[in-house]
């Protein structure tokens, strides 16, 4: 029995933590089966908790209320069932934050024109053991300590709703404190707070208009003394290369203009050109800690072909649509300019810069001249495949350099079918150039906004591949802050959109109570559903005004089944299935699963109430919407996938016509997408559910337009906004919004791993799991694994004959053979296995293998060609993420 270091809420780092009380979670690793903890033990410096309990997820803290600053290694020791306790677990050091606003002594200094570089200088006297600088910015920052860049973060502070919510960073900076003159520095730019933000045209200076930055560095001396130095009247600011800098446009950055020692003690400050700063107010009870992982750089690519467009660029192609920037290796005059566009297809050869609308995303480097001089913007970000290189950069040296969240990986998908194992990398993919500090609809033009629609369709499957909890927790704190006394909610959060964004979307409004949920199911965290519920009663509430008497929800703006392919270009909303049937089936679910989360936190008042209301709004729906066999107004894929999956078909034989009539409209539409954002993440769920799995492979399989597949055999890398953003003749659509990069169809993600694979929760936190693989669709083997909150977990199916690494095509005709499923299921934890053509059956931890006839009916495995026009880009170092 080996027990991991405990963890801290969501945090993948315990340094300035934001809670006082902060749960713990560890998993135990052991080799024997069935294995079950009894008790566990919990040491904080000398303090020891002992509980006899089998919870190890999230407990709550024990001891007292940690203070702001304090620093406690903990550790933790469990009991078996059988009696025997484990070793104590490695320790981890949690310290606290800066709980309170008295305890900041910084105040917030601000440059008094367009300077950006800041700096402060005090003297260190005594031998230093500890020091801890604590920092944040109106705008974005980058600090350093006696010219070493501190710590490794992109874009800090990130992106919040900075009205209500500010996040601060701690860095531990002890190794950076000399003897004698010291110097702390930072670089400020606009990003988000100042920076241009919202399409057709957008706004700038939404949060303020001046940047500041907030810095206090507090020092242990060996004798335990401390001292506190922070931003305040004696700080100096003065110009530099930073040009420009804008999250949308790009940055500029003049090499001729670097201040060399500019954080350094040396030279001193020349007062000719270091202006005081000017202090400024801000509140200070808006500071955060983070709830999560920061964003970094997680990799970088190399170009796998330099080409010349026809009008004769130098065009870069990273064989990998990505979100970060470039760092170039350049070599000229001063004064020579090298000049970057970033584009995410080619249009005619060149850079397809039109679907970027006005975002520039155009970064220029102006040489210093005198050799060989690297550079990579720091405060913007850019979602490109292709950039074009004006300029005395070498094309062979540029590196694409990788940002987004730097959360652990913790979910794989593997299959026989190449195409869906890159149909499911490109589910990936996106999610990293989404979840750059919060879950947004699109990297690359003048959006990048949190839409709330995407992030709601696409968590479960986000929650699979990464440990998104700790992002997710601070995404869900500005969506409540955000939520308009009236309920509604903001259809992008942050809300840079204003008012006329302000407003319940089916579908969109929902994330306020579905992502909580979601949250709860796959991690396990009733504490997050505890704190939201009060917005998602506020919600559902104000929806089920709207309905009124009727319980149909008809009023109001609908983005409905948005980008349904039957939708015309320009009028994304207009697809087949009648707005009030998708309304008013998301009001009946939320407020179900409102009643279900008022029924895990023991609010037995609300749970009857939100029951009720999920009751009547059911029956009004069917009422309304469903004819007596089953039939649902419009006769739509998404009309079927929303009430079968939403269980809104109440009378006998409903279900089992509805899902016929689902399966035969796919048919009647060519085994086609018929479906947008809301249909799509529910229409395989559906046929499955229904019986019809057969038709949510031909679905998953398909490869001509509109399909997954088929932006799979356009050589897309990541999901696309659009069915078609590709057209079949090669052409980019000619729609204004036109994103390739855009993860709300890549849903089907968590279908993959929930019923390809067959590795789903059946309880909270995967505290129990569903084994239930569903072969089929000619695929031979299947694989997820997934690292849940109590240890690594796995669901894998091959069919007999069936050897790792084969393209399938060699066992045509001859399915009478076995299916072997294997699974492994975290200590701890238990699974109920549900085999094809068995009954389900209840396992405990370890490792199992079964083998049972291959079902009737499964289909052929299908001949995979050898020559799958996949582009496989090359990597320097891709994912350095853990598994
Ligand atoms: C567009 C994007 C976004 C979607 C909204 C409604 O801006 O497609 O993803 O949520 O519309």
């Amino acid at each position: 029995m080996h027990v991991t270091a405990p963890r801290a809420e969501h945090r993948t780092d315990p340094l300035g933590l934001g809670e006082s009380r902060p749960r713990l979670s560890w998993t135990t690793a052991t080799d024997r089966p069935g294995w079950r903890q009894s008790a566990y033990e919990i040491e904080a410096g000398t303090e020891r908790f002992t509980a006899e309990s089998a919870e190890s997820v999230l407990v709550p803290w024990p001891f007292a209320p940690l203070t702001s600053r304090q620093r406690v290694q903990v550790r933790v020791r469990v009991r078996s069932a059988e009696g025997d306790w484990s070793g104590w677990s490695p320790p981890a050091a949690f310290e606290a934050g800066l709980l309170h606003p008295a305890d900041w002594s910084a105040r917030f200094v601000s440059p008094p024109a367009d300077e950006h570089l800041l700096r402060g200088d005090f003297t260190v006297r005594q031998a230093v053991t500890a020091a801890r600088l604590h920092v944040t910015a109106l705008g974005v920052y980058e600090a350093e300590l006696n010219g070493v860049r501190v710590g490794d973060h992109v874009l800090a502070p990130g992106w919040t709703s900075y009205h209500h919510r500010l996040r601060y960073q701690t860095f531990d900076v002890t190794g950076l404190i000399r003897p004698g003159p010291n110097t702390l520095g930072a670089i400020l730019a606009d990003g988000w707070y100042r920076g241009r933000l919202g399409f057709e045209g957008g706004a700038t200076g939404i949060y303020g208009d001046r940047l500041a930055l907030l810095a206090q560095l507090e020092l242990t001396f060996a004798d335990g003394g401390t001292r506190t130095f922070g931003t305040g009247p004696g700080w100096r600011c003065a110009a530099g290369p930073l040009i420009a800098a804008s999250i949308y446009d790009g940055e500029t950055h003049d090499a001729r203009l670097e201040v060399p020692g500019w954080s350094s003690p040396a030279p001193p400050p020349d007062p000719a050109t270091w202006r005081p700063v000017e202090v400024v107010e801000h509140d200070l009870a808006t500071l955060v800690a983070p709830t999560g992982p920061p964003v970094r750089r997680t990799g970088e690519l190399a170009p796998v072909e330099v080409l010349t467009s026809p009008s004769g660029r130098t065009v870069l192609d990273f064989g990998q649509n990505l979100v970060g920037r470039l760092r170039i290796t350049a070599e000229g005059a001063a004064g020579e300019r090298v000049v970057l566009r970033h584009a995410e297809v080619l249009e005619d050869g060149e850079p397809a810069t039109r679907l970027l609308r006005t975002a520039a995303a155009t970064d220029v480097y102006v040489l210093r001249g005198g050799g060989p001089e690297v550079w990579e913007p720091r405060f913007t970000f850019h979602g490109f495949r292709y950039a074009s290189v004006e300029g005395p950069a070498d094309p062979g040296l540029v590196r694409a350099v990788v940002c987004h969240t730097d959360m652990p990986r913790t979910g794989r998908f593997e299959c026989s079918d190449p195409l869906v194992e890159r149909l499911h990398e490109n589910a990936v993919w996106s999610m990293r150039g989404n979840f750059l500090d919060l879950p947004t609809d699109c990297p690359q033009r003048d959006e990048r906004l949190g839409w709330t629609g995407d992030l709601q369709v696409f968590a479960p499957t986000a929650a699979f591949l990464y440990d998104c909890a700790g992002l997710l927790e601070s995404w869900l704190a500005d969506v409540a802050a955000e939520q308009a006394p009236s309920g509604a909610v903001p259809v992008a959060v942050p809300n840079v959109l204003g008012e006329r964004s302000v407003f319940a979307a089916a579908g969109w409004g929902d994330a306020i109570v579905l992502v909580p949920w979601t949250l709860y199911r796959r991690y396990g965290d009733a504490g997050l559903l505890e704190r939201c519920f009060p917005a998602m009663c506020r919600y559902v509430d104000h929806v089920a005004e709207l309905a009124g008497p009727s319980r149909l929800w008809t009023e109001g703006y609908q983005f409905g089944d948005w980008l349904d392919p039957a939708a015309p270009p320009d009028r994304p909303g207009a697809g087949r299935t009648p707005k009030e049937v998708v309304a008013t089936a998301y009001l009946a679910h939320s407020a179900g699963v409102l009643a279900r989360a008022a029924e895990v936190l023991g609010r037995d008042a609300e749970r009857e109430r939100y029951q009720a209301l999920a009751a009547a709004v059911g029956e009004a729906f069917a009422a309304a919407y469903v004819r007596p066999e089953g039939t649902v107004l419009g006769d739509s894929a998404t009309g079927y996938a929303l009430a079968l999956t939403f269980g809104l078909l109440p009378e006998p034989g409903q279900r089992e016509f509805a899902g016929r009539r689902l399966a035969e409209v796919i048919a009647e539409g060519g085994h086609r997408i018929a479906t947008g954002f809301l249909g799509t993440p529910l229409v395989c769920d559906a046929l499955t559910e229904a019986g019809q799995v057969a038709t949510a492979y031909r679905l998953l399989l398909q490869r001509e337009c509109p399909s997954w597949l088929y932006a799979v055999t356009m050589g897309g890398t990541t999901i696309w906004e659009r069915w078609d953003s590709l057209r079949p003749d090669g052409t980019v659509n000619l729609g204004e919004m036109t994103s390739f990069n855009h993860y709300a169809l890549g849903a089907v993600a968590d279908w993959l791993h929930r019923c390809v694979a067959g590795l789903a929760p059946a309880a909270p936190g995967y505290r129990r799991l569903l084994i239930r693989p569903r072969p089929g669709g000619g695929l031979t083997r299947a694989r997820a694994a997934l690292r849940t909150p109590y240890g690594p977990a796995e669901a894998a199916w091959r069919l007999d004959g069936e050897q790792a690494g084969e393209q399938g095509g060699e066992l045509d005709g001859e399915l009478d053979g076995e299916l072997e499923v294997t699974a492994v299921v975290p200590p701890n934890t238990s699974a109920l296995v549900h085999l094809p053509g068995g009954e389900p059956f209840e396992v405990g931890s370890g490792r199992h293998r079964w083998t049972v006839p291959v079902p009737a009916g499964l289909p052929a495995p299908v001949s995979v060609p050898v020559s799958v026009p996949v582009s496989v880009p090359v990597s320097v170092r891709v994912d350095k993420a853990t598994d």
